[in-house]
């Protein structure tokens, strides 16, 4: 498919040379190499600027409330397990707010992609510290700088029993489409942790900071290996991996719930309203 065909004629409001540009480029790039029609692609999103993206792209979509994209992509996965549901948002909104939903639904496998923009600081509300800020970077409201540890979504999800979990780098797009290509393709619940530059409120963790420090996982590594892809987790500072650092092949929710055996739910349902007012009449 072309790379156009993706194309809505939106206009961004992103600062120029905000890593979310790349980002969307990328998503485009992996759904045409893969050959997804846009009527089959679901994103979801909650609220900030990684948030937006969706809007610029042609396909179904749902905005929702910040930190409660994941929640609505489950819903729509269960309902039609035939779309590919791709959660596309921010650091603050995903590892924030939306944590818990992160953590269950990793654990239930439900076969999602959650794209998280990750530029280590609340973009949209105009740079507060996010949870993925290192310590001591300072910001308008902390000023003293960041206390406490950052929050490690790679190690937490492996240690969820996560079934896909990878980082890439919003510099380099060939391993960004590459990372987004395999997460789509995966059977299960997909977490790519994308390190995105916000030139306009961190002043850190720039594109020369990410250059210098993103290094590519060896040919022969082994993304199966738990001990090993830990480890790798743990790793940040002057070396930060990306490329595929877990993977950990069991059923998915959707294998494991018998009701949704066979047609996608949304089909089964001859009529929804009838459906509905009965769920109503049983419940009062
Ligand atoms: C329920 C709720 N809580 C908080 C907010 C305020 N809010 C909007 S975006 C945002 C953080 C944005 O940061 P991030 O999710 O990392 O995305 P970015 O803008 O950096 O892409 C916050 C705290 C909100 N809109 N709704
Ligand atoms: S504020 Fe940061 S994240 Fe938001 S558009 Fe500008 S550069 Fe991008």
């Amino acid at each position: 498919m072309n790379l156009n065909e993706y194309d809505n004629n939106q206009v961004p409001a992103w600062c120029p040379g905000c890593g979310n540009f790349s980002i969307l480029k990328c998503i485009k790039r992996a759904l045409s190499e893969l050959n997804i029609p846009p009527y089959k692609v679901l994103m979801v999103s909650g609220i900030g600027q990684a948030a937006k993206a969706p809007h610029y792209f042609k396909c179904n979509l749902f905005n929702g409330l910040h930190g409660r994209d994941i929640p609505n992509a489950v819903g729509a996965k269960i309902a039609n397990k035939d779309l590919i549901v791709i959660c596309e948002s921010g650091d603050g909104n995903t590892y924030g707010e939306g944590g818990n939903h992160l953590i269950h639904n990793i654990r239930r496998n439900v076969n999602i992609k959650v794209f998280v923009h990750n530029n280590q600081i609340y973009g949209l509300t105009k740079g507060q510290a996010s949870p993925t800020s290192d310590v001591g970077m300072k910001t308008k409201v902390q000023p003293f700088g960041v206390l406490y540890p950052p929050l490690n979504p790679i190690a937490l999800a492996i240690t969820l029993g996560a079934s896909f979990v990878a980082r890439s780098f919003s510099g380099d797009e060939d391993h960004l489409t590459e990372m987004m290509k395999l997460a789509i393709t995966h059977k299960g619940f997909a977490l790519l942790d994308i390190l995105q530059p916000c030139v306009t409120f961190n002043k850190v963790n720039t594109f020369g900071w990410y250059m210098e420090r993103v290094y590519k996982l060896p040919e022969d590594y082994n993304p199966y290996d738990f001990k090993s892809a830990f480890e790798k987790a743990l790793e940040w500072g002057d070396r930060i991996p990306i490329g595929v650092i877990y993977k950990n092949d069991r059923p998915t929710y959707e294998e494991l719930l018998p009701q949704l055996d066979g047609e996608p739910l949304y089909r089964k349902i001859n009529d929804p309203k009838e459906m509905l007012e009965k769920i109503i009449k049983d419940f009062v």
